[in-house]
């Protein structure tokens, strides 16, 4: 049975007196990741706003070991663990490699493959706030076309996002799930499905960002619905290989059609003055994703 947001269960492993931004997408969906695992967990996590997230040794207001690992080694990282643990018979303990877009998409891309073709046995979770935001706001590969940040400022940036989730389709792993904080319910038992799997796992999770795509902080959760309710980001699972569009993308898909893009960016300052092409090319890559994701459904 689905879980609803009334039946999440109560206990807390995120403490209040984190060192997020207000608002923070990644934050919300920590809260629901942290229930899911139940406090059974070490995660690996590279230089990103999750560090920040978790604060200074000796004090955290997160009740989960961490180890702070190489921007470019998370999956190795957690490699590592999980082979640490099974010499030492933990293996009831999850181990989750943790990292922004711009720790998988960029930097960590080949040891994440090296650790997916060898099927290592854990949970990556990419948190996709679109950028490199612990460092001021750089274009990664997962920035969506004409957004601006510090490196692409004029235009926008002038290339499509790279799709990580298909690319981990293509190393055959058994569970895929993509998810946003704005469905807590529909993160939460994709996590919990994640955890009864073996192998590499991979959830892809969109996290919105107040100061880096510039909009109020009381709106993050709005900005999520808005872009799954308009295509720029489709909640679906993939359990060994069968496609599956989950919560509000399914309701969408049987019951409704997408918003225009437009209801998403025009709430956004990243995406003030994004040239009238750009935001066609945008409205048809939505457009063409979407046509796919329901030929597969
Ligand atoms: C090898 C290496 N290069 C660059 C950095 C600087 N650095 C630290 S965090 C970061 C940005 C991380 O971006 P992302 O993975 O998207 O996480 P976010 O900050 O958005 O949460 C960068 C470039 C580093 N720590 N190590
Ligand atoms: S910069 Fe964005 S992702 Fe990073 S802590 Fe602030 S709100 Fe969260
Ligand atoms: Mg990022």
């Amino acid at each position: 049975m689905e879980t609803s947001v009334l039946n999440l269960p109560e206990r807390e492993y995120l403490l209040p007196g984190n060192r997020t931004c207000a608002g923070c997408g990644l934050s919300i969906a920590y809260r629901y990741i942290l229930k899911a695992l139940e406090g059974n967990a070490i995660v690996a996590v590279p230089a990103s706003c999750l560090t920040v997230l978790h604060g200074m040794y000796p004090t955290t207001s997160v009740l989960i070991p961490c180890v702070n690992v190489a921007f470019p080694s998370t999956a190795a990282s957690a490699s590592g663990l999980v082979a640490g643990l099974k010499a030492l018979g933990r293996t009831d303990i999850t181990v989750v490699g943790f990292a922004g877009d711009g720790g998988t998409h960029d930097i960590g891309i080949q040891a994440l493959s090296g650790a997916a073709e060898r099927g290592a046995d854990f949970i990556y979770i990419c948190y996709d706030n679109e950028a490199y935001m612990n460092t001021g706001t750089q274009r990664s590969s997962s920035t969506p076309l004409g957004a601006k940040t510090a490196t692409t400022p004029v235009l926008g940036k002038q290339q499509h996002l790279k799709d990580m989730p298909r690319i981990m389709e293509a190393h055959s792993v058994s569970y895929i799930a993509t998810a946003c904080p704005s469905y807590p319910a529909d993160l939460y038992d994709k996590m919990r499905k994640a955890k009864t799997k073996k192998g590499t796992r991979y959830i892809h999770i969109s996290t919105p960002c107040p100061p880096g795509w510039i909009f109020p902080t009381k709106d993050t959760v709005k900005m999520g619905r808005l872009a799954v309710e308009t295509g720029m980001v489709t909640l679906y699972e993939m359990e060994d290989g069968v496609f599956r569009l989950t919560g509000r993308s399914r309701s969408v898909a049987e019951r409704g059609k997408l918003k225009p893009v437009g209801d998403y960016i025009k709430l956004q300052g990243r995406f003030a003055g994004i040239s009238a092409d750009n935001l066609k090319e945008l409205q048809t890559w939505v457009n063409s994703r979407w046509a796919g994701y329901l030929k597969r459904a």
